[in-house]
């Protein structure tokens, strides 16, 4: 609903403003960068002022995350109605994640094969980027080799206690209890079941809700975060890590501008344009906040009122794909790799590079859909490759920029995932959003 059908008065769409407040942001962020990097009062600022405000946007939409994805999941398991559909939406969503995962890592391999950015950099900067990344990779590394690997990682899925789950942000463990407890409340019917799920669609819409007063700070929040960001980053780690930077932001750019709006023409039968321009306030979320997780109210709310996608679906595939389905961080996750092997001189044969991918189908899958979620699943694969996993810290001084485009990629294709399956079972997704939906 946009603002103005709840205000009266007609009001400046909600994307508009965070446009407005993207651009003034990133803009007053680098002229800043540019001409007072060195006065004292801007540092001030970042830390006192634009970083908090930044800050305090993020942690109101991390405090819905839990009640919604519990609430969302349960929902649209009993929505789904009976076992048979929700195994068949719980298949198509598994065989879309496997899919377009795959299709990205394979975009990303075939990007950095091609660009070699970590090849013949010059001597200069290579000794910089050993000199300041190497120890602020060294807490990444040991994040890396305690990640859980292999079948632990499958066992971590079903939660011990959930409530310790959710207190510690599991939420592949929250969602698999949440998945259970949808499916047993499918199938016992009773009238105190009935009320659960009365709780639980209460507990929905009151998220829905407050996100709908939180997003309202989202132009002042975005224009805090990008300035932070631009005015810290500024461009001359961008320039010495160019190569490496238009390599991730080339293959993220096919995969977001042409392998989704390819699926979405063919097998969402909805235009990509009119999928972008209501898409817009999800995407500028994601890009803005980094963070899958934090984007999740925007993204439900975008695809079931802008979109058009039955709520049973979009609850359950953008709830599920909002942790399991990284396009661009597994895209992201293969390119670092070979860019890190590339720096340090470690020749991969194919069948090495085709293992990597699948390990990045499943990193893409096992990483947490927070800023910087995919760095200790990076630096597990560096390390079974022989590679530094130190070598991460090289790559810290982008990644804030890089993990806002990778999680962009993210929620992008969570939304056309959502829309490629309800058409699929709907048969007829609404080809005009609902009325005020613009
Ligand atoms: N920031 C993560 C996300 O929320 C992605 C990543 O770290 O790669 O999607």
């Amino acid at each position: 609903m946009s603002e103005s059908m709840v205000s009266g008065k007609k009001s400046m769409p909600l994307h508009w403003k965070m446009a407005i407040g993207f651009g003034v942001g990133t803009v007053a962020g680098v002229i800043a960068n540019l001409y007072f990097a060195d006065a004292g009062w801007l540092e001030t600022v970042t830390t006192y002022v634009t970083d908090p405000i930044g800050q305090l946007f993020l942690r109101l939409l991390f405090m819905l995350v839990i009640p919604l994805i519990f609430s969302a999941l349960v929902l649209g398991v009993v929505e789904i109605g009976n076992p048979q559909s929700l195994g068949r939406i719980g298949v198509k969503t598994l065989l879309w994640i496997m899919l377009v995962t795959t299709l990205a890592v394979t975009i990303g391999l075939i990007t950095v094969n091609l660009f070699q950015p970590g090849v013949g950099l010059p001597e200069d900067v290579r000794a910089a980027l050993i000199a300041q990344g190497v120890e602020r990779g060294s807490e990444i590394a040991q994040k890396g080799r305690e990640a859980p690997s292999g079948i632990q990682l499958l066992l971590n899925i079903v939660p011990r206690n959930p409530v310790a789950a959710a207190a510690s942000g599991d939420l592949i463990a929250v969602m698999f209890f949440a998945l259970m407890i949808g499916i047993a409340a499918t199938v016992i019917r009773s009238k105190a079941t009935r009320s659960f799920v009365d709780v639980c669609q209460g507990m929905y819409e009151i998220c829905l809700t407050l996100i709908g007063w939180v997003i309202r700070l989202a132009p002042y929040a975005v224009a805090a975060l990008l300035f932070t960001i631009t005015a810290r980053l500024g461009f001359e780690v961008l320039v010495q890590l160019a190569r490496f930077v238009g390599t991730v932001v080339t293959a993220l750019g096919i995969h977001f501008f042409i392998v989704l709006p390819l699926l979405l023409w063919f097998l969402g039968r909805m235009s990509p344009l009119q999928f972008f321009k209501r898409a817009e306030p999800a995407i500028l979320t994601a890009f803005s906040t980094s963070s899958s997780s934090a984007s999740l109210t925007t993204t439900l709310k975008i695809t079931e009122e802008s979109l058009g996608v039955p709520r049973s679906v979009s609850r359950f595939v953008c709830t599920l794909g909002a942790t399991a389905n990284m396009n661009g961080t597994a895209l992201f996750e293969g390119v670092t790799v070979l860019f890190l092997a590339q720096f340090y001189g470690v020749d991969l044969s194919i069948v090495q590079q085709i293992t990597i991918l699948g390990l990045c189908v499943m990193g893409g899958i096992g990483a947490a859909g927070v800023p910087g979620g995919s760095l200790p699943v990076i630096a597990m694969i560096l390390a079974m490759f022989g590679i530094p996993p130190e070598g991460i810290g090289l790559i810290l001084g982008v990644d804030r920029f890089l993990d806002m485009c990778r999680t962009t990629v993210n929620v992008t294709g969570d939304m056309v995932g959502a829309v490629v399956i309800a058409r699929g079972e709907r048969g007829v997704l609404p080809t005009q959003a609902p009325a005020g939906a613009d």
